[in-house]
């Protein structure tokens, strides 16, 4: 096997994503192999993955069905043409995703990634729009603090500063709403805090500003990520929704993360309640095994795109891998995994257990908050007066010598253990960062 050369002796041709690559090469971190819970490194540690990969992995790793579905599906179809020819796993897949997709959403759109999902569904939001004879609706609703992954389309409605000033001028005709973090109130809530659900009204400014005849659609993470985990503030996303619907805007959820089973429901759309136009996913619709993404969408939206002559292309868009047997096969797999073993609700059960031992955080040197919804988890870290990022890192760096894998934004730790986790590793995760918070200055 290719992987076995445990120890590179050349790291340089690799230029890392989204990583500190001279510090990285200096003092490399290998993961080897993976089981369950459970990292190997290169130095023959085991690693607790506090963070299923990059919250992806929410079956745990080398889950057997999965394997074994890439494993035939590889000897039996391993390509076929995405554009103009089909193969049956990929129209199986998608009627098993909507089965369990939230109440609504009738057809999939299949992409490589979160960001291609967010590309896709952006784009179908403004075709959408011209298709029902409002070609001037174009203009694109984000979110300060957003993350959409990192195409043009994505960083355009996305909120995060170093992911948006390196790259020029963007799309145009994108606003944003402001984003909901507010530790003067709310530092220490245990789930959704209580104050910011007017934050959705300035959807409304943003409404009078430009006439909602110019506005496409509203992109959100239901619970934001990738910034330091943000949660909705009780009733937000309803009010979100209500204004939406109010002026014909499409409401679209970025599900990337929130997707299969992290809070406890099968979707962010299930747990709280509201219900979007469209869903964007990828992540854990393959337990991150195999890249790829699907879109959710209604039956208006899709049925707004079938008309014209038969012969002729509805939707002039899609990936040479949208629907690859492999990934399907993974999904289908997947999709067992989390049926045979409740993973899907599974964070429910664990969610009070989980909320009640991260809080107990609380007091640990350097935490100004703790925040917790299903099985997502976050401790905001005062940075070191000059040096954002530092304290956060040396944490991360301890946590991984000690033998947990956490995953660090800013000066914040961000927790998404895969969701076979036991009470007693839930536990394990906690106790090794209060001695982490102990032991960092
Ligand atoms: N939307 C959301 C809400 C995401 O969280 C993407 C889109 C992009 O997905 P891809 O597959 O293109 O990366 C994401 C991805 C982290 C982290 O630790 C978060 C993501 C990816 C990698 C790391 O915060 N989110
Ligand atoms: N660039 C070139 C030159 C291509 O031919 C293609 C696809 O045919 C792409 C980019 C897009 O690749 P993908 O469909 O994998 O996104």
């Amino acid at each position: 096997m290719y992987h076995k050369n445990v120890a590179p002796n050349d790291l340089n041709a690799f230029w890392m994503p989204f990583t500190s690559n001279r510090q990285f090469k200096k003092s490399p971190r290998m993961l080897v192999s993976a089981k369950n819970m459970h990292y190997q490194t290169s130095d023959g540690r085991e690693i607790l993955d506090g963070t299923a990969g990059l919250w992806c992995v929410n079956a745990g790793h080398c889950r057997p069905r999965i394997t074994q579905a890439i494993q035939a599906q590889a000897a039996e179809l391993d390509y076929a043409p995405a554009f103009q020819m089909g193969h049956p796993i990929a129209f199986e897949f998608a009627n098993r995703l909507i089965d369990i997709a939230p109440s609504g959403m009738e057809h999939v759109f299949y992409t490589n990634s979160g960001s291609e999902s967010v590309e896709t569904a952006l784009k179908m939001a403004i075709a959408y729009h011209r298709a029902k004879g409002n070609g001037s609706r174009t203009r694109l609703i984000g979110r300060e603090r957003g993350y959409h992954g990192v195409n043009f389309g994505g960083i355009s409605v996305g909120g995060i500063v170093n992911n948006r000033k390196m790259f020029g001028s963007l799309l145009t005709g994108v606003d944003h709403l402001p984003h909901t973090h507010n530790l003067a109130k709310n530092a220490f809530t245990k789930g959704e805090p209580e104050h910011g659900a007017e934050l959705a009204d300035e959807l409304e400014r943003i409404v009078a500003l430009h006439d909602a005849s110019t506005i496409a659609a509203v992109i959100v993470e239901p619970v934001a990520g990738s910034t330091g985990v943000l949660i909705p503030p009780k009733g937000y996303l309803q009010r979100l929704r209500e204004i939406c619907t109010k002026h014909g805007i499409l409401l679209i959820f970025d599900e990337v993360i929130t997707g299969f089973g992290r809070l406890g429901a099968p979707f962010a759309a299930d747990y709280f309640g509201v219900t979007p136009d469209i869903i964007t996913t990828a992540k854990g619709v393959t337990n991150g095994v195999v890249p790829m993404g699907a879109v959710f969408v209604t039956k208006d939206i899709h049925d707004a795109f079938m008309n014209g002559p038969e012969h002729m292309i509805e939707f002039f868009h899609g990936y040479t891998y949208s629907g690859n047997p492999i990934a399907c096969a993974a999904g289908l797999g997947t999709l067992d995994t989390y049926k045979e073993e409740g993973l899907l609700t599974r964070g429910s059960e664990l969610a009070d257990h989980w909320q009640e031992t991260l809080h107990s955080l609380a007091g640990e040197p350097h935490v100004i908050d703790i925040r917790n919804i299903g099985l997502i988890g976050a401790i905001e870290l005062e940075p070191i007066k000059g040096e954002p990022t530092k304290r956060a890192f040396s944490a991360f760096l301890k946590a991984y010598e000690r033998g947990a894998l956490i995953r660090t934004t800013g000066d914040i730790i961000a927790l998404s253990p895969p969701l076979i986790i036991t009470k007693g590793q839930i536990n394990e995760l906690i106790d090794h960062l209060r001695e982490v918070l102990r032991m960092i200055d």
